[in-house]
């Protein structure tokens, strides 16, 4: 088995990688690493559903993710875009208070995320006015773009 020494030091350059984290300090990057689960899914499978409660924040690992969204004219949830390893998903309903915006669906067999939990989130981006003032900024223009598709 691998050691702990080796995997905190694979995720930490991974997370090094993610635009968002980049500019974190090391500790708290060491803090989130300690407090990451990671969730494996199946192609098709859903990792977020539209309309329910969520508590977390989630990170590609491995794989592709389809994000899909209820709009207006269409029978079937439309896809809106696709994200890959690196991206992350599922802040908004963390920094709106509110539900799941849209579906997130895996794209491939064993896509690999790491899930971080609404505390160590509010950890993460609540001690960081930068970061904190992008994603609500990034999440005012996620809004945006649904009331231009006509989400539901
Ligand atoms: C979009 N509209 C909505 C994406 C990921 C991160 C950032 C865009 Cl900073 P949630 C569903 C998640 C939502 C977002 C993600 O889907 N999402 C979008 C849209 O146009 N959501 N409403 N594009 S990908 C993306 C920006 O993360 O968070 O918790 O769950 O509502």
């Amino acid at each position: 088995m691998r050691s702990t020494q080796a995997r905190h030091e694979e995720y930490f350059s991974f997370l090094r990688s993610v635009s968002l984290l980049k500019d974190l300090p090391e500790e708290k990057l060491a803090k989130i690493i300690d407090c990451l689960e990671i969730d494996y899914f199946d192609k098709g499978e859903y990792i977020i559903r539209e309309g329910e409660e969520g508590n977390t924040f989630f990170i590609i690992a491995k794989g592709e993710v389809s994000v899909t969204q209820t709009t207006e004219g269409f029978t079937e949830p439309q896809e809106i875009k696709t994200l890959r390893v690196g991206d992350y998903f599922g802040e908004k309903a963390l920094i709106s208070e509110d539900v799941r915006s849209a579906n997130i669906i895996a794209k491939e067999n064993d896509t690999q995320c790491l899930v971080v939990d609404r505390d160590n989130f509010n950890e993460m981006v609540g001690t960081y006015e930068e970061l904190q003032a992008y994603l609500r900024e990034y999440v005012e223009e996620l809004s945006l773009s649904d009331e231009r598709r006509n989400a539901v």
